[in-house]
């Protein structure tokens, strides 16, 4: 397609760009700091080309400071001592903070990552419901008693801080996968120190505005900026963190799970997926067709729980693929500050690369929409790839079964539902899965069946606060949200008392 095929969004903004960088330093023990060498880094808007930010550098001396900082808030502080009912009330207040700060946060959050603003906006609304739900789970999650150890014994589990969390962000949902992690370990009652991606840096620093302001005690929560190496290298190998909870690639993933192995420590682990849905002949069709367009696009398809995977019944898989092209060649594609906008700009030069290497590779493969990137014109200088619809693929080709993180859709056909739950599950990812029938036994029958930390029957997506998500497999470990998500961030503590009447062991 040419450019003028697409529905190109350029012209109009919400906000106009800032005249200035945004300027940002650490946070440790509750003080805004520069790096102890004075180092810096920038950041750049990937759909318009400028410098976003300019952030201080932490290096190893930096990220101790930051992490004994926390030690000393959890060891001696206040802090995880509080009832919950103390924490929730700072949670309270850090949600309705965001709430107020939630346009200049999305603007920060669209400038970095080249997502919609209006899309990001969404999603500040939904970090303000995760404050409020942790809020709750402080005062409602508790440890238990045992009444039925026999009447001379009662047992307790008390439910206490698994201790100092380093928590490692990436750049896709800069500011919502903060938000799935802090307030949760803030809700048990640990001390953290956080390190967004080197991308987008600007609204994990205005989170930390928001916490002082909302009067999290110092200490708390510390923040430091800086590249994967040494920053987040440093944050993982250091022991005075007793966890490391990271969303990102698999291979960094792997790299955090082996430093806590050599330490023993926790690690909780949200990283890929090539999230398959199942598509049946007597579904909706229009709904499904939205949601597959959806799954694709949301986010230019730089999302774990991306749509990557068509599976569509052999009957109607070119009707499903004409529709489908049809459908994503409409998607408003352009300046993430447009409000029409739905896919905005990839996040840089070398994942655009990454991208286009995959649909380039995919020898045999018919492309059957896009498949190489969108020039803009004038003052969209931006990094722009389109939706790419691929289809006459095998399971074994790594645009069928490697996470592109991009807008490309792999389409591969069944014959009946054995071969559906077989191609689902051939995958090293079992992150989220979907299905689309009428027929309720062949939706419960795939969710039974197939290997992945989520199933949507009919619906692709849908998140909610109470609701625990994380993967199988190689999509990671540990359940962020619902009160699993709190519970990563506790220890559990087995009490005994015994009454009179114990037998002697020695007579
Ligand atoms: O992630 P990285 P990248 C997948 C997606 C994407 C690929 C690469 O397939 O194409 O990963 O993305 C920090 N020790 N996802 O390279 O490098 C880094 O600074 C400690 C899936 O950007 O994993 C950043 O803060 N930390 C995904 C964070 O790790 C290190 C989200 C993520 O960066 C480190 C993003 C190290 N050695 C990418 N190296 C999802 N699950 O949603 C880097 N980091």
């Amino acid at each position: 397609m040419t450019n003028q095929q697409w529905n190109i969004q350029w012209g109009e903004r919400v906000h106009p760009l800032p005249s200035q960088p945004f300027k940002g330093r650490l946070l440790i023990d509750g003080a805004w700091r520069d790096a102890g060498r004075g180092k810096t880094f920038q950041t750049h808007s990937p759909a318009h080309g400028t410098t976003t930010g300019v952030y201080a550098e932490a290096d190893e001396a930096d990220l101790d400071l930051a992490v004994t900082a926390a030690r000393t808030a959890f060891d001696e502080g206040p802090f995880p001592k509080m009832a919950g009912k103390e924490r929730a009330a700072i949670l309270h207040r850090v949600g309705d903070l965001i709430a107020q700060r939630r346009d200049e946060v999305a603007l920060y959050e669209a400038l970095e990552s080249g997502k919609p603003v209006m899309q990001a906006r969404d999603e500040i609304d939904i970090a303000v419901d995760l404050w409020h739900y942790a809020a709750a789970c402080a005062r409602t999650e508790h440890g238990s008693s045992h009444t039925n150890l026999g009447a001379n014994t009662l047992g307790f589990v008390l439910a206490e801080p698994v201790g100092v969390v380093a928590m490692i962000m990436p750049w896709n949902f800069p500011f919502l996968i903060a938000c799935q992690k802090l307030p949760f370990a803030l809700a048990a009652g640990c001390c953290c120190v956080l390190k967004p991606s080197e991308l987008t840096p600007a609204t994990t620093v205005l989170l930390g505005e928001i916490l002082l302001a909302a009067g999290l005690p110092n200490g708390v929560v510390n923040i430091v900026l800086g590249p994967g190496d040494p920053t987040g290298q440093a944050l993982i190998a250091h022991p005075g963190a007793d966890m490391t909870s990271f969303t990102g690639s698999t291979r960094v993933g792997r790299a955090v799970l082996g430093a806590a192995a050599t330490q023993i420590k926790r690690a909780s682990l949200e990283l890929g997926g090539k999230n398959p849905q199942v598509i049946l002949p007597d579904c909706d069709w229009d709904a499904m067709l939205d949601a597959v367009v959806f799954g694709m696009c949301f986010n230019a398809g730089e999302c774990c729980n991306s749509g990557s995977r068509a599976l569509v019944h052999q009957d109607i898989a070119e009707r499903f693929i004409k529709d489908v092209v049809k459908l994503a060649a409409t998607v408003p594609i352009g300046d993430p500050l447009h409000p029409a906008t739905k896919m905005g700009a990839i996040i840089s030069r070398a994942h655009y690369g990454k991208i286009a290497d995959y649909v380039d590779g995919a020898k045999g493969a018919r492309i059957c929409l896009g498949g190489a990137g969108i020039d803009m014109d004038g003052e969209a200088k931006g990094l722009f790839y389109p939706p790419t619809v691929l289809a006459n693929l095998t399971s074994a080709m790594p645009v069928a079964r490697e996470e592109i993180f991009g807008p490309v859709l792999a389409v591969l056909t069944f014959a009946d539902m054995q071969e559906a739950v077989v191609l689902a599950n051939d995958c090293s990812y079992g992150l989220s899965s979907g299905i689309w029938s009428r027929d309720i036994h062949a939706c419960m029958q795939f969710a039974r069946q197939v290997r992945a930390g989520t199933v949507w029957i009919n619906g692709w997506m849908d998140g909610f606060a109470e609701l625990p998500f994380g993967g199988f497999k190689t999509s990671g470990l540990g359940r962020e949200l619902g009160q699993e998500g709190l519970r990563e961030f506790q220890e559990m503590k087995t009490v005994q008392v015994h009454g009179s009447g114990r037998g002697r062991w020695l007579k």
